[in-house]
């Protein structure tokens, strides 16, 4: 009898092992798990926003005189932004191309910009784009955009 219960006691371990390895395999399928290894790619997409971040962040900056725009004609990336600021002792303006009617690029017409004041504009979009002091239209400018 005892040899029966050994038996029985067997078949019943391998029936457990044997649930085991059955349910096991739900596990695997529960492979969506390794899914999360995808957010690893993911992780690797973040660093790729925070790139863009910091091509968000970028800031050019471009002095107005009387003698005009310094530097003159600048180079940024898609994304970045340019902040002019008017180190004169009188107003000055930044204005799209074409004087007078600043239609090439309408958000460039950042206008008039006080003694000391400045004023920013990002520029999402690869382009050249051309502006002048509307006050002084002999003083130009321009932002190319890569
Ligand atoms: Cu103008």
């Amino acid at each position: 009898m005892s040899r029966n219960w050994m038996i029985a006691a067997v078949v019943i371990v391998v029936l457990i092992v044997a649930g085991v390895m059955l349910t096991r395999p739900q596990q695997p399928a529960t492979t969506p798990e390794s899914t999360p290894s995808t957010p690893t790619s993911t992780e690797s997409a973040v660093p790729t926003s925070a790139t863009e971040g910091a091509m968000m962040a970028e800031e050019t900056v471009v002095k107005i005189t009387a003698a005009g725009f310094s530097p003159k004609d600048i180079t940024i990336k898609a994304g970045g932004t340019v902040t002019w600021t008017n180190s004169d002792s009188v107003v000055h303006a930044v204005n799209s191309a074409v004087h007078p009617t600043h239609q090439v690029y309408s958000p460039l017409n950042l206008g008039n910009i006080q003694a000391g004041g400045k004023a920013a504009l990002t520029f999402p979009d690869p382009g050249t784009y051309k502006y002048h002091d509307h006050l002084n239209p002999s003083l130009t400018g321009s932002v190319v955009v890569e």
